[in-house]
């Protein structure tokens, strides 16, 4: 709760100064969707300085959280200020996750110039991204130029996460069929660049071979994902994935900068109205009971799912 010594401006004040500990504060309203969310969100916009996202995504275990820590110590030598937030879509529990990405952080964790913040996914894996993206705001509002989002790699998330970041780093490891699984998984066509951790294991080799062999077969692009081998404990091969992150930021800011921007900011509006809009139908009067009726009528077989949406929709035109 926000007391009167600690108010809401203040916090927004001292967050805008770089405060860890506001900043902290505000993070949690956001995720816990406070009412004063909007209005949080709203004043830090504009003060927004553009930063560069990375988002490291791939199967639990393979060293994302690792690298995370060799990136941003690399980037810290640059003078970038970073921010990592790292999403655990699998446990609505921040207890261990919190404790697991401190430990294996530990090498960046005393940073003053990196802050780490773990989040635990609630609801629907959109929902996920949506309060990502606003995390990712408030930090860039705080100063922060450089901000790695790591996700683990289940499905849709991964392309949430494009949505949100500017760069993909697919993390995989070298067990076998990894190739092929990263293909089945969507990853091939989101990745911006691969890493293949573990390279301390057999197999490593084989499955870089197997990523450019697939890579070869895509069609012609603007941009070929570079294949790293890293042993990202002992800090291999990070050096080499932060310089190809940068040259990935180099090739983005060739590129016909207003149109990329104007999508992601087309794309952010778009789910903004509609997120408005569910919950103005489902907050409405009768709601609960509508969805209730409908559903029964549709099990029993008395009405088909697209007449009730139909109907639905219809009611709230005339209220
Ligand atoms: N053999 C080997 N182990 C590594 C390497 N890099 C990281 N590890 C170990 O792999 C384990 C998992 O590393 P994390 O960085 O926590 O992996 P993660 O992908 O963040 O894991 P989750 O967030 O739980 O999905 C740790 O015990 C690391 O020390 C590597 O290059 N080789
Ligand atoms: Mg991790």
């Amino acid at each position: 709760m926000l007391t009167k010594s600690n108010s809401l401006d203040q916090l927004i004040q001292q967050t805008l100064e770089g405060r860890e500990v506001s900043l902290s504060r505000l993070i949690t309203l956001i995720e816990n969707e406070s009412s004063e969310a909007s209005l949080i969100l709203k004043t830090l916009y504009p003060h927004r300085k553009k930063s560069y996202r990375i988002g490291i995504t791939g199967p639990p275990g393979g060293g994302k959280s690792t690298l995370v820590d060799r990136l941003a110590l690399l980037a810290r030598e640059q003078g970038f200020k970073v921010g990592i937030v790292c999403v655990d879509p699998t446990s609505p529990f921040t207890g261990g996750a919190i404790l697991g990405d401190r430990i294996r952080m530990s090498k960046s964790s005393g940073d003053p110039d990196i802050f780490i913040r773990s989040m635990a996914a609630r609801g629907s894996l959109g929902g996920m991204a949506r309060t990502t993206e606003q995390v990712t705001e408030i930090l860039e509002a705080s100063g922060k130029d450089l901000i790695l989002i790591e996700t683990v790699g289940v499905g849709q998330s991964e392309l949430d996460i494009y949505q949100t970041v500017d760069t993909v780093v697919v993390v995989l490891v070298p067990e076998s069929g990894t190739g092929v699984q990263a293909m089945k998984a969507g990853l091939m066509e989101i990745a911006h660049i691969f890493v293949v951790n573990k390279a301390d294991r057999p197999g490593a080799s084989r499955i870089k071979q197997e990523i450019e062999d697939v890579l070869g077969l895509a069609p012609q692009q603007e941009w070929y994902p570079p294949v790293f081998l890293a042993q990202a404990y002992r800090g291999i091969g990070a050096k080499e994935i932060f310089e190809g992150c940068l040259n990935h930021k180099t090739f983005l800011e060739n590129r016909k900068k207003s149109d990329y921007t104007l999508k992601k900011i087309e794309k952010k509006l778009r789910d903004l109205i509609l997120e408005k809009m569910e919950k103005e139908v489902f907050q409405r009067d009768r709601a609960k009971e509508n969805l209730i009726c409908y559903s029964k009528k549709i099990l029993e077989g008395v009405l088909d799912p697209y007449t009730a949406a139909e109907e639905w929709v219809e009611q709230i035109r005339k209220q």
